[in-house]
């Protein structure tokens, strides 16, 4: 009986999914969001998503990338990804999660930060940031990709956390948003350049990061990207 219940806690990993819209230019990016969902679900962790009930910040016509003039709400476009299930982000009770996992696309710098109008002076929303003080409080580990890691560098630069956007310098066709490398290092994290291929652990503060689609990559190398990230946070349960 012991076994058998000490067997069932090893294997059960709760894992809270942050989303922040629907589409690279104002919400999640599609690809990293459901990489991550596959690559938890591969890692047998139960998955619940969350995302901030409140309106977009923008909603771009993804075809051409201009400003649309509607309003959208984070939560009802999150749950296109999440296929329905998606809970409010100011209910998240961390007690019940064993990790947290941020994907990337615009939506983590303009409904889950400002990041993408303020840049270092950015703030971050204010149910995630209770969330994340929770989660690091109580040494889970929190994985982040692409541009959300500038999040964890708002969130925890204090204590000189150690994340990655991937590169900080480059060509700008392959890595268009290099200069968020040293936004994170002006909000007083540790940047380290790593490729689409690596990814950034600070063991201490149990952060994981990787680029994912910080750099111009192909989807299968973006899958990768994100898997690595996964990978490192189950093992840091
Ligand atoms: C989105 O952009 C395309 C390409 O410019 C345009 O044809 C279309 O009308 C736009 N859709 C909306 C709803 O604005
Ligand atoms: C429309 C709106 O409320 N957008 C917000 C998205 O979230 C960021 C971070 O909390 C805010 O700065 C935006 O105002």
């Amino acid at each position: 009986m012991l076994s058998r219940t000490f067997s069932r806690a090893a294997s059960q990993r709760n894992v809270a999914l942050i989303l922040s819209g629907c589409g690279v230019y104002d919400g999640s990016e599609a690809t990293e969001a459901v990489s991550a969902l596959i690559h938890l679900s591969e890692s047998k962790a139960s998955v619940t998503c969350y995302a901030p009930d409140k309106d977009q910040m923008h909603v771009i016509n993804h075809t051409n990338g201009e400003e649309m003039e509607e309003k959208r709400n984070v939560l009802v476009e999150s749950a296109r990804i999440a296929r329905g299930a998606v809970e409010p982000l100011a209910s998240l009770d961390s007690s019940s999660y064993d990790a947290l996992i941020v994907p990337g696309g615009f939506g983590a710098a303009k409904n889950l930060s400002s990041f993408a109008t303020q840049g270092p002076e950015m703030e971050v929303d204010a149910d995630l940031s209770r969330v994340l003080d929770e989660f690091k409080g109580a040494s889970k580990p929190i994985g982040l990709c692409c541009i959300a890691p500038t999040i964890a560098a708002k969130q925890f630069g204090g204590i000189g956390v150690k994340l990655t956007v991937g590169l900080s310098t480059g060509d700008e066709a392959v890595w268009p948003h290099a200069g968020a490398a040293g936004a994170c290092e002006a909000m007083g994290a540790i940047h380290t350049d790593v490729d689409i291929d690596g990814v950034v652990v600070d063991l201490e503060n149990k952060i994981v990061s990787s680029p994912a689609y910080m750099k111009n990559a192909a989807p299968h190398e973006v899958h990768f990207s994100v898997g690595k990230m996964v990978k490192e946070v189950m093992g840091l349960i």
